[in-house]
């Protein structure tokens, strides 16, 4: 079996270990960075996030399997200067204002991560102006919301609201998530996608990848 196949399988198993052991023994014998993430990292995390949504695998499973993505990751970044990974689109990724909770949105944002989008992670309780910033900043052409509690969907509201005062709306394409909101709330709130787990966000990024 190859290495870059061996990376796959192990990354698919969420086996940090042999990912790191696997990368490392990948860079020395010389293989491109770039074929580690394509044919390796960003096809392994397609299977869990399919797997995922496919009810074949949990949450814990998907989690390890993107940490070890992450470490494998890790292992790569030192080595990448010059060497451009061709990205999908660009995401601007944060849980909203009054919420801390960050563990679905990191999968989002490591699931997003695996399939070669490059991810602006804001981070948790992030302020609508903050969204505005970032979008303006690193011109992103995505900007992804998560929110867990009832209380702080009117943030996402109010994210939107923000990037519609700023001009920005029809220059980025929203994606909403997280246990209290659905494809209704997404409808009501105008948002271009709702994705109910990461492995979906990966799926509706792709999809509107060429509407925007
Ligand atoms: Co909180 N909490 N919590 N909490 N917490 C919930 C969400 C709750 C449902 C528990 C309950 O009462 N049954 C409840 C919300 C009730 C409601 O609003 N309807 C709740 C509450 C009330 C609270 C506090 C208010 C409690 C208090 O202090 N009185 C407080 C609020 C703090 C705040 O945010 N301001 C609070 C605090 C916390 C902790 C800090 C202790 C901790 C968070 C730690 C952290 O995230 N670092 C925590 C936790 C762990 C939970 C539960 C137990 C687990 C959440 C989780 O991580 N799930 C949760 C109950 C539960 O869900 N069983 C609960 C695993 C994660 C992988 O799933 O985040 O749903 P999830 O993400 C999924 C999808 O939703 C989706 O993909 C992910 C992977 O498939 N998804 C997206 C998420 N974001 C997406 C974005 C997308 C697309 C998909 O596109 C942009």
């Amino acid at each position: 079996m190859s290495i870059v196949k061996s990376i796959y399988e192990a990354t698919i198993a969420g086996n940090r270990d042999a990912v790191t052991d696997l990368t490392k023994q990948a860079l020395d014998s010389g293989v491109e960075i770039e074929e580690i993430v394509q044919d390796g990292f960003i096809p392994a995390m397609g299977v869990v996030g399919k797997d995922f949504g496919a009810g074949k695998i949990y949450i814990p499973e998907m989690l390890l399997a993107a940490r070890a993505m992450q470490t494998g990751m890790n292992v790569l970044k030192p080595h990448l200067g010059g060497v451009e990974i061709k990205t999908l689109a660009k995401v601007v990724l944060g849980t909203v204002r009054g919420d801390l909770h960050d563990i679905g949105k990191n999968l989002v944002g490591m699931m997003l991560e695996g399939s070669g989008i490059e991810v602006i992670d804001l981070g948790v309780d992030v302020p609508p102006e903050k969204f505005v910033e970032a979008v303006k900043t690193h011109q992103a052409q995505f900007v992804a919301l998560s929110a867990l509690l009832t209380t702080t969907m009117t943030s996402i509201t109010d994210t939107i609201d923000a990037l519609k005062d700023a001009g920005l709306r029809d220059e980025v394409a929203i994606l909403v998530g997280g246990a209290p909101v659905n494809q209704a709330f997404a409808d009501e709130i105008d948002a271009d996608g709702y994705a109910d787990n990461a492995g979906d966000a990966v799926d509706r990024v792709k999809e509107l990848v060429h509407e925007v």
